[in-house]
């Protein structure tokens, strides 16, 4: 079973009118996207539980809106929530409910925030955004300790940036793939055969740890330089455990989150980012909430940064 659920209404802090909004003053709760943000999740853990890590990111939408309603709202006017796909236990039809949502979204001026939910999330909003911008070279960009290219038949929470590059390949669409953060710890050596098999690109921990963000940044440039669409995808195992506990497989290095939110800015401001996932957050391992608040910093930065790129004059 997979059913469509309409977002509850939006509620938090009320602040005196001259102080400023919150997220959840600008929130619209609607069936069909008009705003230059938009929400939409996949409450799955299905994904994550065929891939036999600890269950509990269903429940990642709902913590992640929590943690949002209340942050101030800078340089967004407008964001609509279009509510989750609710996954029980059919993921491929879960899978394909998200991928027509976000089809229908997605646009050019228009960032899709695709909430997870495991990272199954990944390979549905990709095809999403190439049924909705059926044109043009896509960069996948994916802040993840994980490749995610496993070999499984059957799709799970680690196979999504596999199944996305063998069908480009099929359907003559061009793609590049950049997995940043990916932990030697965390992939078998045939992971890494496979990346570079299937013409995949991976900066690692250990580098952004010694290099900076230096160690990425050229990188990211030149990917997003010959794009036309970014789907960007942040697994929020890609951050230090401390930072992040409440995720399926903690690191137990990770990358600092002021360094990925630098690399995140960098993307965003191209202004060609169409979609991006937060995957993994697992609220029942996050006691304090600081995943969700990190999560919910996230994608309060990703939708300035793309209203901003908006503003700015085309060069
Ligand atoms: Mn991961």
């Amino acid at each position: 079973m997979a059913e469509e659920v309409p977002a509850g209404s939006w509620s938090g802090r009320e602040d005196p009118a001259e102080s400023g909004q919150r997220w959840h003053h600008l929130v619209r709760c609607v069936g069909s996207a008009t705003a230059p943000v938009v929400l939409t999740g996949l409450a799955s853990d299905a994904g994550v539980r065929r891939n036999r890590g600890r269950a509990g990111a269903r429940l990642g939408p709902a913590a992640l809106r929590e943690a949002l309603a209340n942050l101030p709202a800078h340089a967004v006017d407008a964001v609509d929530d279009l509510g989750d796909v609710v996954c029980e236990d059919d993921l491929e039809a879960a899978q394909d409910l998200h991928a027509e949502r976000v089809a229908a979204a997605v646009h050019p001026g228009r960032l899709v925030l695709a909430l997870g939910g495991g990272h199954e999330i990944a390979w549905p909003s990709w095809r999403g955004l190439v049924r909705g911008c059926p044109e043009g070279t896509v960069a996948v960009i994916n802040f993840d300790a994980h490749l995610d290219l496993r070999g499984d038949t059957e799709s799970n929470s680690g196979t999504g940036f596999r199944q996305i590059l063998e069908a480009a390949a099929l359907a003559g669409r061009s793609v590049n793939y950049l997995c940043i953060g990916a932990s030697r710890y965390a992939n078998l050596s045939g992971l890494y055969e496979r990346a570079r098999r299937l013409g995949a690109e991976w900066i690692s921990d250990e580098a952004l740890l010694r290099t900076g963000a230096m160690a990425a940044l050229p990188a990211i440039e030149a990917l997003v330089a010959r794009a036309d669409h970014v789907h960007l995808s942040v697994c929020l195992d890609v951050f230090p455990a401390s930072a992040a506990p409440g995720v399926s497989a903690p690191a137990a290095l990770g990358v600092a989150p002021g360094l990925i939110e630098t690399l995140i800015d960098s993307i965003l401001e191209s202004g060609k980012c169409r979609i991006a996932d937060i995957a993994e957050l697992s609220p029942p391992f996050d006691p304090d909430g600081r995943t969700s608040r990190l999560a919910a910093r996230l994608a309060a930065r990703m939708a300035e940064g793309h209203c901003q790129a908006m503003r700015r004059p085309a060069r």
